[in-house]
């Protein structure tokens, strides 16, 4: 009987061993297809993000569309985002006879984005931990000596 049981805990653990080298690894995270999302940088006369509320999951890879179409700069700065996730670039596009053109790209840990009137700006990356962050912000100062975040240009990100 104490044989039987001596064996049995045997094969389970051989089977547990076939199971842990079987197991793969997910590979690079930063080589999959990326999920599109889209963010407005404020509208003409305008000063918002559209939308206002950003979610993403863990260990997928994003393409973050900031695109400006309003006639003033944008930051897109969040201190508490870039903490929880891996860049993997940032591209620079622009609009060329109706095909994206790529004028440059950047690499390494980005804290902030800057986007022009008019441009768009690609943020790709792997958010890798989860967390709620309220600090996404414009901090340019207007004529009035108001940021755009004291207009309204702010946001969340939820990283689930
Ligand atoms: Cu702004």
């Amino acid at each position: 009987m104490t044989a039987v049981t001596s064996m049995g805990r045997g094969a389970a653990a051989a089977a547990l061993l076939l199971v842990s080298t079987v197991v793969h690894a997910a590979g690079d995270l930063s080589r999959q297809e990326p999920i599109e999302v889209t963010i407005e940088l404020g509208q003409p006369g305008q000063h918002a993000f559209a939308p206002n509320k950003l979610r993403f999951e863990t260990g997928k890879l994003y393409k973050l569309v900031l695109k400006n179409p309003s006639d003033d700069p944008h930051y897109f700065t969040s201190h508490g985002f870039t903490q929880l996730i891996y860049t993997r670039k940032v591209q620079v596009v622009q609009e060329r006879d109706g095909k994206m053109t790529i004028l440059a790209e950047f690499k390494g840990a980005i804290r902030e984005i800057e986007v022009y009137p008019g441009q768009i700006a690609e943020w790709w990356f792997v958010p890798v931990a989860a967390g709620r962050v309220t600090d996404l912000r414009c901090g340019i100062v207007d004529k009035s000596g108001k940021t755009h975040a004291e207009h309204g240009m702010v946001g969340e990100i939820v990283i689930e």
